[in-house]
């Protein structure tokens, strides 16, 4: 059987009247962007890429060359097809405006553009993550596109995916009917469906946090991850593994791909800081991605995909994976 590419299936997509031409072409725009990051970001100390570019962004974080290359690829791909009403980004204060001289879309872009850029000069696999929104009708196509246009919940985005860029450079997507895997095929060009139906099992035995971090968290997730580290002999009945690699999406990969539980708890390093994952373009499209594939997504208390955004840069705590750990750690929040 001819192998299915990215490009066919969401042909076949819209003939099932899933996608949207415009939606489809946008994923299309996207893919070609991941493919031209994940081949800056594997030439490492042989691209002069690798180290931090002199400059911070909104978040205060320094950022790496990378961070700058991979967002200006995204935007440069992504602005002239007309499929866009505008674009956010981590690296960027503010909504990104298509340009005068080009068509707007219906869509809103946005995204992580390079995510666990920390890891790169390590050589430790990284990725972008990205967020479908539809633009408000209130929007009409003129003038200044504002913030407030990209605040909705996650429950409102149309397409939600990543690309992991490691051993394999992969594209994981979801159009809403479930959540499918590409690999990259190199020698062909294309992302190649590798993975038709991607689940999260419901139990597991391993789990990832920072544990570093243990001493600032709050009440429940110590007494959760207190139980977790008890094992056989403590109330959980069972010994869990740890794993924590400091890049979201390889994390999430993992999870995706054999269980597991992901927690970035808030803490009381920063009360202004609730948790350092960012909700717009990490949390709600993984969330998607995660509840797509069975599993599930909170902040301890509420679904991730509830949370009715306030700013474009707001941080959530997350925890995120198979569901009868999320359900166990977030009744320990309601409980507290
Ligand atoms: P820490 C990467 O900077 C990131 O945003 C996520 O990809 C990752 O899960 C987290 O931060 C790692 O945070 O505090 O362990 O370095």
């Amino acid at each position: 059987m001819s192998r299915v590419t990215l490009s066919r299936y969401l042909i076949e997509e819209t003939r099932s009247n899933h996608t949207p031409a415009d939606l489809r072409f946008l994923i299309e725009v996207v893919a070609r962007a991941c493919k031209a990051i994940s081949h800056q970001v594997s030439k490492g100390a042989l691209g002069g890429v690798l180290g931090s570019a002199d400059s911070e962004n909104v978040q205060g974080e320094v950022q790496k060359k990378l961070d700058v290359l991979s967002n200006e690829i995204l935007l440069e791909a992504n602005e002239w097809g007309g499929h866009l009403a505008g674009m956010a980004s981590e690296e960027m204060d503010h909504a990104y405006q298509i340009p005068g001289q080009y068509p707007k879309g219906a869509y809103l872009l946005v995204f992580d553009p390079l995510d666990g850029s920390s890891n790169i000069d390590v050589n430790v696999s990284v990725g972008t993550i990205f967020s479908v929104l539809r633009c408000p009708d209130d929007y009409d196509g003129d003038g200044h596109l504002g913030d407030d246009a990209f605040l909705q919940s996650g429950t409102r985005q149309v397409a939600a995916g990543y690309a992991i860029y490691g051993p394999q450079t992969m594209l994981v997507l979801t159009l809403g009917y479930g959540v499918k895997g590409f690999t990259l095929d190199r020698e062909l060009g294309s992302f190649v469906l590798t993975h038709e139906d991607m689940q999260v099992p419901a139990s597991t035995a391993e789990f990832a946090i920072n544990m570093s971090n243990q001493r600032h968290w709050e009440a429940p997730v110590k007494r959760y991850v207190d139980e977790l580290l008890a094992g056989k002999q403590g109330p959980l009945g069972k010994n869990y593994n740890m794993r924590w690699i400091a890049s979201m999406v390889a994390d999430v990969h993992r999870i995706l791909t054999r269980g597991g539980l992901f927690m970035y708890p808030r803490d009381g390093r920063d009360p202004s800081m609730p948790g350092k994952l960012r909700l717009m373009y990490e949390a709600n499209p993984m969330a998607m991605i995660i509840e797509q594939a069975g599993g599930a997504a909170t902040d301890g208390v509420q679904r991730i995909l509830d949370i009715e955004p306030t700013s474009l840069h707001q941080r959530v705590p997350v925890f995120l994976g198979s569901r009868e750990e999320v359900e166990r750690v977030t009744s320990y929040h309601r409980a507290d």
